[in-house]
């Protein structure tokens, strides 16, 4: 911390669910944060911060921010609300769980939470009392559990390699993953390696600014990467192009799926991906010649019902090519799984009595309306159902019912926050203590606040320690301080430096690079397990295929569907919201949807009208831009825009509650639609 009589900088940490978990310098001046800057001595971050989080100072002192206590007046979803004492707030809330538990029992209590903070602490602060008062538990898949499953599936926990890799590669792929919007500094990487003559291949199915700015673009069909992947192997098998002596040393299984690929014919493969037999064959020429490749996956190929099967094939490609053994240039990273530690330190199942049922995050729709025995108490923190949770009409559905009590906990006015029957202010990152591990970089750091919160703004776990401490608990978990389950969790952390004490103050030095990261070392040098093309895990699971194989996502598959709903619509992150926080800045905005020029004369939709985008589940609108970036046929609008009002919608009103092959995840990048100009 640099101090003067005027202001002082003081450093801190990204919150936000971003791979690049950027560390920060916040400039403070008279208690207040005046900007917030990239910490030039963070190695990943280098300086250099996106600017949504250049403009936060603005969000913490907005108008929109909640700073007080509130019940609701108006009707559901109206954001009417009236201010009250945080005693009050806590009586009600401490009440409420009690007559809930008392005539329904502990499921008809719903939590919900993501990753609105990252931080451990916070991102896990109610499980402690959930599991105390026997609430139902809350399956977190929203986001990568299909990709993390399909990962598993070969390599078991296996960490990703160190993204500074790539600056040393040959050839580096972006597969599914929009590296200049959603992962920006692994751009840096690109750039190094693109000066010593790299080339950069993107796949994916439009043309987004990554795709734009690279060497080479590869469209696929949503969902259509598994056959690419497995297309390219069957090409290498082909031209004789693998290693035989490698495969039998690193890894198990292969022929079996070498026995699959002599089986399958190549129609097959080019129609599942979208891509010629002859675009595969140059794919898998290209990675021959390239034997320094560095396969960056991201998690957007993994939004559909075969999204799980997608992760498989590519890591079964990237095992064929040999990338799971190192050298220079050579990894694959989908997360970085830094730092592993034990969430039974915040989380404490020993204090569930009994198992409670289990709600897959991704069925919300289903839950608040269908299931029995009802929900009755809904509570929410860090998320923003409303607008990131699939089927989103259903939720809206849901969180009207009278018979509902919903408890929010936010920073923001959301979509969500009008449906709240008690409103709670929360703090942000820059207001209380926590710490911070990245997914795409090997980097952590424990942070404390930069300012006193702002107005009556509590944090999530003193808020739940208070809920607590009302309903008369006191179990270890709720006599901790924030720093005491910090430590706890530390203490199990798999990654830390030998010599290394929390006590010290991660604050001061700022971050702690994970041992597992190792850069000199292969993956299989540092876990000694060999890549299996054959998963052990079909064994307790007889119903998924044991080998990569081809699978074709459900909607897309659908003749009944495709001639009713002739669109594929995938809904991919927009640059300036991080999902659907800082939706505020943009209130009364659509957002736009990519129109292939076809597609638009045949509907005569032209270049700014607005569109009404529709199909079983609900609409939404957006503005056309008409564009070759995307294919006919396929419609991408990004962004979690919020609907401005009880009565519009947002562009989750058109995904599904199904969910993934593997992993139970979301198919947020599979829906069937039609679209009509307004
Ligand atoms: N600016 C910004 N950054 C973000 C986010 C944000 O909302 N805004 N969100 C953050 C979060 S929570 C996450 S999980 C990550 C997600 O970031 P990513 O891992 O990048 O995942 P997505 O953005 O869902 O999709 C990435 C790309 O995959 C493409 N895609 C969709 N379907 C397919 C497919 O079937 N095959 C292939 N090959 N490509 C496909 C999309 O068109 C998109 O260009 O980003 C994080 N970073
Ligand atoms: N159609 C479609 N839907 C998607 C996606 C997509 O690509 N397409 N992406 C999905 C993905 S990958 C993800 S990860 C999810 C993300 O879904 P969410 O985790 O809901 O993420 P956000 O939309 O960023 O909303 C987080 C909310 O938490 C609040 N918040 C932040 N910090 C705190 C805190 O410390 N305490 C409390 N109480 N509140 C806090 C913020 O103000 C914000 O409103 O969305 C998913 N939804
Ligand atoms: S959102 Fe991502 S890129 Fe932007 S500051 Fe946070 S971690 Fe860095
Ligand atoms: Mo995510």
């Amino acid at each position: 911390m640099i101090r003067n009589a005027e202001h002082e900088y003081k450093k801190t940490v990204c919150p936000l669910d971003c791979p690049d978990s950027c560390g920060m310098i916040a400039k403070v001046e008279h208690g207040k944060v005046v900007s917030l800057a990239g910490d030039p001595e963070h190695p990943v971050t280098n300086g250099y911060i996106c600017r949504k989080m250049r403009n936060y100072p603005e969000r913490l002192y907005n108008q929109e921010r909640i700073v007080y206590p509130q019940v609701r007046v108006g009707k559901k979803g109206e954001g009417r609300f009236q201010r009250i004492t945080w005693d009050e707030a806590l009586h009600i809330f401490a009440e409420k769980i009690k007559d809930v538990s008392a005539r329904y029992g502990g499921e008809a209590i719903l939590p919900y939470q993501y990753a609105g903070n990252m931080g451990v602490l916070n991102r896990n602060a109610g499980y402690a009392l959930y599991h105390k008062i026997g609430a139902s538990r809350l399956n977190e898949t929203i986001c990568s559990a299909a990709a993390g499953a399909g990962w598993d599936m070969h390599l078991q926990g296996v960490p990703g390699s160190p993204p500074e890799l790539a600056r040393d590669a040959d050839l580096i792929v972006a597969w599914g993953i929009n590296l200049k919007v959603t992962n920006i500094h692994f751009w840096q990487y690109v750039v190094a390696a693109r000066k010593r003559g790299a080339r950069l291949l993107v796949i994916d199915p439009y043309q987004g600014e990554t795709a734009k700015a690279a060497d080479e673009y590869l469209q696929v069909k949503p969902g259509g990467d598994g056959a690419l992947a497995l297309g390219v192997i069957k090409a290498m098998l082909e031209k004789e192009h693998v290693d035989r002596n490698m495969l039998a040393r690193e890894t198990t299984g292969f022929a079996a799926l070498e026995s699959y690929l002599s089986c399958t014919s190549w129609e097959e493969f080019g129609r599942l991906s979208g891509v010629s037999r002859e675009r595969i064959e140059a794919l898998a020429g290209l990675l021959y010649q390239h034997p320094k490749t560095f396969i960056r996956i991201g998690i957007g190929l993994s939004r559909n019902s075969c999204g799980g099967m997608s992760v498989r094939a590519i890591v079964s490609l990237a095992a064929a090519l040999g990338l799971f053994n190192g050298g220079s240039g050579r990894g694959v990273l989908l997360t970085s799984r830094a730092f592993v530690g034990d969430t039974a330190k915040l989380r404490f199942p020993e204090l569930l009595a009994k198992p409670t049922r289990m709600i897959n995050m991704a069925h919300l729709g289903h839950a608040l309306t269908a299931l029995t025995p009802p929900v009755r108490l809904f509570i929410v923190y860090s998320c923003n159902p409303l607008s990131v949770a699939p089927d989103a009409s259903m939720v809206r559905h849901g969180l009207s019912r009278d018979d509902l009590f919903t408890v929010v906990h936010e920073q923001v006015m959301t979509p969500t926050a009008r449906y709240a029957d008690l409103l709670l202010p929360a703090t942000t990152f820059l207001e209380n203590t926590d710490l911070y591990t990245g997914y795409g970089h090997f980097e952590m750091a424990v942070v404390k606040p930069v300012i006193e919160p702002v107005g009556e703004a509590k944090s999530n776990f003193d808020l739940f320690q208070e809920i607590a401490s009302r309903l008369g608990f006191t179990d270890v978990p709720f006599r901790q301080s924030s720093e005491e389950r910090i430590a706890s969790y530390i203490a199990t952390l798999k990654g830390l430096p030998e010599d290394f004490t929390y006590d010290e103050g991660l604050v001061a030095t700022g971050w702690i690079t994970s041992t597992r990261k190792r850069l000199e070392e292969s993956i299989r040098g540092r876990w000694q397990k060999p890549f299996r093309f054959v998963s052990h895990s079909s064994e307790e699971n007889p119903q998924v295929p044991p080998i990569a194989c081809l699978m074709e996502p459900c909607e897309q598959g659908d003749v009944e569907l495709i001639a009713r709903l002739p669109f594929a619509l995938i809904t991919p992150p927009h640059p300036d919201l991080l999902n659907s926080t800082f939706g505020e800045r943009y209130k009364g905005e659509f957002g736009t949807v990519l129109v292939h020029p076809d597609d638009a004369r045949s509907l005569s939709i032209n270049d700014g009208d607005n569109v009404k985008i529709i199909n079983l589940r609900g609409w939404s609108v957006r503005v056309a831009r008409v564009t070759e970036d995307t294919c006919k046929g396929l419609l991408v609008a990004t962004g979690l825009f919020w609907e401005s009002d009880a009565s519009s919608s947002g562009i989750n009103d058109l995904t599904s509650q199904k969910t993934t092959d593997i992993g139970d995840g979301p198919t947020y990048h599979e829906s069937r639609v039609s679209m009509v100009r307004l």
